[in-house]
């Protein structure tokens, strides 16, 4: 079934691949149901960018999420969802119970006007409800938009304009932690602006008091009272848009990363069944967010496609204690663990202590996502842990990609603390230099690009396909351009360096340069501001940002307080700057361009070295800024 059993089968698998790429991806295709097979494998052009996977094949992929496991596995459980607080209880929810109801709420959508190809956004905390309301979109051919619940009522307002969504689902609020996150009051205020929605449907969670405008907004419960769960799925087209998912580049607002049916099915089961090296019966946690990449493809779509028991957890890692990630390993006995570098590092600075309460000996697989993981996490990750049992898979890959792109097949695969290692079947990485050409041989470094198509690649950037095409099949002819640097040592692994644009990555999350300083820029004392990441022991990466003030002499407590409050209303509290420091310049060329390799240099704490500045227009603001005048 598609699974790699050794390594010596990985690299057999791998040259089949390369070799005979849609041989390759026809014969993992063929495990799927499908309506009607392909005409061709693949057609693409790096150029366009066009490319299309199993070509005139129709499909719907909640039926291989869900009808498929009923008559074997209808038992069995699909989702298991542990809230935010832990004296509440758990839930189980199988497969066919799945599937009912997910054929109830897509009647509920259809009953409030949706269409095939509608796009509806979903706005929701980590409840079953957000997973059933993705596959409730897949089913009736409606093109999911999730945004995760922490962004702010002006980033939601952008991404259902971006994508003219007609519905919003959502909830009352959303239990984090301590906190309650007032989540309908926000759709409120967004929709104040989103002239596309029609209807708002609003689970009940928290029981908050929220307004309910009529004719728009209905309750779920009572929507979900008038319908039945019989709803035959849509019958897509493979290349149908599946989903849209916004995520930030470097210039410019968030973009709207589009894939499609078919190909994204087949890549999502098979990176997940081979990557974690799944086995039937393992109970497999991925603690990420629906809202993004991730918790699509691991949490949603690749478990419930090869039929496993996918764990949902609503709440943070250190409710009601830093001791919770592990409490709830034992007590769903997880053998599969899938977390963040960030998640990893701020738990080992609570103390080992809420580790040794707990026996973690279920755990058999460990993974890792979203950043560069250093060595000092890796190790901590590796033996307190995984107690030195389990193999840790770092796993490379982007929203963009869809899916894992190069990582360790767990327990085939050897290990090498900060690398991904080898990249999986059907993914041909190459480094680039500076002049666009390609690094061959071992022990090189460049930029990393992709020089064939995968099932699950970016098709398009919503309603604006020049920008896909400009953003990564521009700067390197004919390849995908990640914006990632990379290294392949001596014997041919892969370790990601970071980014290599204007992205930073603060606690996996990535947010654009120019999209945080744009949010600082709307600040009334603010005249111009420039941001940068710098090394940061929690989050991987901190956000560092330079202002110039018409008002230099402000009370620096309640000047930070209103910049956070001016970040967390425009994008969310996740972009709040950690430095913020007010200078009179900021140091730019001849032709106006702030130069970001200095600032960079400045924020990491290196300024014996900030090589050439003779290019720029002033030098002495430089001067200025290293010593640290005005930073708070
Ligand atoms: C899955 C996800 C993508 C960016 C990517 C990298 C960075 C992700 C790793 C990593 C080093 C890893 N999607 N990144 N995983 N860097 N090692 N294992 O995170 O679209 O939100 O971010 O994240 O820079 O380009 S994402």
């Amino acid at each position: 079934m598609n699974k790699i059993n050794s390594i010596d089968e990985y690299h057999e698998e791998y040259a089949k691949s390369v070799s005979d790429p849609e041989r390759f991806w026809a014969e993992k295709a063929e495990t799927f149901s499908w309506h009607k097979k392909w005409n061709e494998v693949l057609e693409w052009d790096f150029h366009g960018p066009s490319v299309k996977w199993f070509k005139g094949a129709k499909l719907n992929i909640t039926e291989n999420c869900l009808d498929r496991h009923l008559e074997n596995n209808g038992d069995k459980v699909a989702i298991l969802w542990e809230p935010n607080n832990p004296n509440e209880s758990s839930i189980e929810i199988t497969y066919t119970e799945l599937h009912s109801r997910v054929c109830a709420f897509s009647n509920v959508l259809k009953r409030n006007g949706a269409k095939k190809g509608d796009r509806i956004c979903l706005y929701m905390p980590m409840t079953p409800e957000l997973a059933i309301a993705t596959l409730a979109c897949a089913r009736i051919g409606a093109v999911h938009s999730v945004v995760f619940a922490g962004f702010s009522a002006r980033s939601l307002e952008d991404r259902i304009n971006d994508a003219t969504c007609n519905i919003v689902v959502t909830a009352d609020g959303g239990f984090r932690g301590e906190k309650i996150i007032g989540l309908k009051n926000i759709v409120d205020k967004a929709l104040e602006n989103c002239p596309s929605i029609e209807k708002c449907i609003v689970l009940k969670r928290t029981n908050e008091e929220v307004e309910m405008k009529s004719g728009r907004d209905v309750w779920l419960h009572e929507e979900l009272d008038r319908v039945d769960d019989v709803c035959p799925a849509e019958i897509m087209d493979s290349e149908d848009m599946l989903f849209v998912l916004y995520t930030s580049g470097s210039t410019g607002k968030p973009k709207g990363v589009v894939h499609t049916c078919g190909g994204y099915m087949v890549y999502a089961e098979y990176s997940f069944r081979n990557v974690f090296q799944y086995r039937d019966e393992d109970i497999y946690w991925c603690t990420a967010d629906i809202g993004w990449i991730t918790g699509h493809t691991y949490i949603v779509y690749g478990p419930l496609l090869a039929g496993a028991t996918t764990v949902m957890f609503e709440g943070v890692p250190s409710y009601p204690d830093a001791g919770r990630f592990w409490d709830i390993c034992d007590k769903h006995k997880i053998n599969i663990f899938y977390t963040a570098p960030t998640a990893i590092r701020a738990l080992q600075a609570c103390g080992i202590d809420f580790v040794n309460k707990h026996e973690l000996s279920s755990l058999r697989v460990l993974g890792s996502v979203g950043e560069p993981i250093n060595e000092e996490a890796w190790h901590w990750y590796n033996d307190e842990i995984g107690k030195g049992r389990c193999p840790i898979v770092d796993t490379w890959w982007q929203t963009e990609t869809g899916g894992i792109m190069i990582s360790p097949l767990a327990g085939l695969t050897s290990l090498k603390p900060s690398y991904a290692t080898l990249p999986l079947p059907g993914i041909q990485p190459c480094l680039v230099d500076a002049d666009g050409n390609e690094i061959l041989g071992n022990d090189v470094q460049g930029n990393l690009c992709i020089k064939f198509p995968w099932p699950s690649m970016i098709r398009t950037t919503y309603g604006d396909h020049k920008r896909c095409k400009d953003v990564y099949f521009s700067a390197y002819e004919g390849k995908y351009f990640t914006g990632d640097g990379c290294r392949r040592d001596e014997d041919g692994f892969y370790r990601i360096t970071g980014r290599v644009d204007d992205v930073i990555n603060v606690s996996g999350h990535r947010f654009g340069t120019a999209e945080i300083e744009a949010a600082i820029d709307e600040h009334e004392n603010v005249v111009e501001t420039a941001v940068v990441g710098y090394p940061h022991e929690i989050k991987g990466q901190g956000i560092y940002a330079y202002a110039i003030c018409h008002d230099p002499k402000v009370d620096m407590t309640s000047f930070i307080q209103e910049i956070n409050k001016t970040v967390t209303e425009i994008i969310g509290p996740i972009a709040k700057p950690d430095k913020i420091q007010i200078v009179h310049g900021l140091p730019k060329t001849r032709s106006g361009k702030i130069m970001r390799r200095i600032l960079r240099k400045i924020a990491e704490g290196d300024v014996s070295n900030l090589g050439d500045t003779s290019t720029l227009l002033d030098p002495s603001v430089v001067e200025e800024i290293k010593t640290g005048a005005g930073l708070v």
